[in-house]
């Protein structure tokens, strides 16, 4: 999004970088066309004064409150508290990104508290007054850092939104995206019984996903899962323990092959690579990573031990769409298939989540629903909506979505403000 625009520098960097849309405004300004263009061509082809500098940092806390608890075997969550990030860069466009960190650890070590400190004492500091070529430039930057992916996910895909909307991009193409629309799917949190668990699987089918996803854990899984299978014999079905088994439950899980699962995600601890091949040598039905992939060389051990044969790919959990990309081309050379993953995330995480699901690779549905799934307001306007059982990139510039800011002021508290001095 434009804001504001004052310089003729500003004016030239613009010209440019919206290659050669020019503006009433900017050809009867100072500068002569004849001179733009020669600015322009020296722009793409040598990608001389395309960095971005960041003047503005602006960080919220956001608590948005869920239609419904949704439950895992980690635990409940009834709010889902995020960080919202916004750069703005020396051109007056504005980047947002989400840092996906719940209230307390339970999913990964990251905590929404933890990761607003990270931002504000030690990251943002350094990004504001900072220049960027590109998106990557901030992982190199801040690559000494250890872990904080979600925290650093935040200002990647800031930077990512900036960078496409300046080549006047959809996000999705900038990061190399070739489809229009991702395949949509939906989790389901665990239900008091195999009938409450049914009725949420036929209203999901109903509206439209083709994949659906069932959380589990000890006491909540073969009955749960054996009544959505006779219900619906031709579904594509999987289940996510969150980690809730250890390897001395193989026999008990191996009991799932019976019911022809697209995929048993996490079934053991993060950690436990080793144990999650040992099991996959006993089950038919594909494990899948989720909590366990945090880096690249997590996607690599995974490969080397035969820990599964899928990734659950989430933009926060492996630090921001650089990241993500990454391993993305990874798993496609190492012929491990490939889905996008999704934190009850708000309409920014989502749009930066679908943008991701549009690359080769990924070859599975994704955890990609509509905003409503989640939240009868969404932060964003118009809120992204399933098309029969697809979800539709935006086909604006940069992410592609509008914050709705009078809903926005309703949920989010502002915990700081950087500017450049
Ligand atoms: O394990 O994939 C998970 C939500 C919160 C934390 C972890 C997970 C999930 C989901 C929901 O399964 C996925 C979504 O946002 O659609
Ligand atoms: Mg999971």
């Amino acid at each position: 999004m434009l804001v504001y625009d004052s310089g003729i520098a500003q004016l030239v960097e613009h010209l440019t970088v919206n290659q050669g849309v020019v503006s009433s405004s900017l050809t009867t300004g100072v500068v002569g066309g004849y001179h733009l263009s020669v600015v322009s061509f020296f722009v793409f082809r040598k990608g001389f004064g395309m960095e971005l500098q960041i003047v503005q940092a602006r960080l919220w806390a956001l608590k948005m409150p869920l239609l419904h608890p949704f439950a895992s075997s980690e635990g409940t969550v009834a709010t889902k508290d995020a960080l919202l990030l916004e750069l703005t860069d020396q051109s007056g466009w504005r980047g947002f990104g989400e840092c996906s960190a719940f209230a307390t650890p339970f999913y990964t070590a990251e905590f929404q508290a933890g990761a607003a400190a990270f931002l504000q004492h030690l990251v943002l500091p350094r990004v504001v007054g900072h220049g960027y070529h590109h998106p990557d430039d901030f992982d190199q930057q801040v690559a000494n850092w250890q872990g904080n992916q979600m925290a650093k996910a935040a200002v990647n895909c800031a930077l990512w939104d900036l960078y496409a909307q300046r080549q006047n991009q959809p996000l999705a193409k900038a990061l190399g995206g070739e489809r229009a629309a991702a395949e949509a799917g939906i989790s389901l949190g665990i239900q008091a019984s195999p009938a409450a668990l049914v009725e949420k699987v036929a209203q999901a089918v109903a509206a439209g996903y083709r994949r659906v996803k069932v959380k589990i854990k000890p006491g909540h899984d073969l009955a749960d899962l054996r009544a959505v299978r006779a219900a619906f014999p031709t579904l594509m079905l999987m289940a996510d323990a969150n980690s809730a088994y250890q390897l001395t439950d193989a026999a008990h899980l191996r009991q799932l092959d019976e019911l022809k699962l697209t995929m048993l995600e996490q079934p053991l601890a993060p950690g436990d690579l080793i144990e999650h091949a040992a099991l996959q040598a006993q089950l038919q039905t594909p494990l899948c990573l989720d909590e366990s992939i945090t880096t690249l060389a997590d996607a690599q051990a995974m490969v080397q031990l035969q820990a599964g044969k899928v990734i659950n790919l989430k933009v926060a959990r492996v630090g921001g769409l650089s990241a993500a990309k990454q391993i993305l081309a990874f798993a496609q050379q190492a012929q491990l298939d490939c889905w996008v993953g999704g934190m009850l995330d708000s309409g920014v995480a989502r749009a930066a989540s679908l943008a991701l699901a549009t690359l080769p690779g990924i070859t599975l549905p994704n955890d990609l629903s509509a905003s409503t799934r989640f939240y009868a307001t969404d932060i964003i306007d118009p809120p992204l909506t399933l098309q029969g059982s697809q979800m539709l990139v935006p086909a604006a510039a940069g992410l592609g979505v509008e914050i709705n800011w009078p809903y926005f002021a309703q949920v989010a508290t502002l915990l700081g403000d950087f500017t450049m001095n």
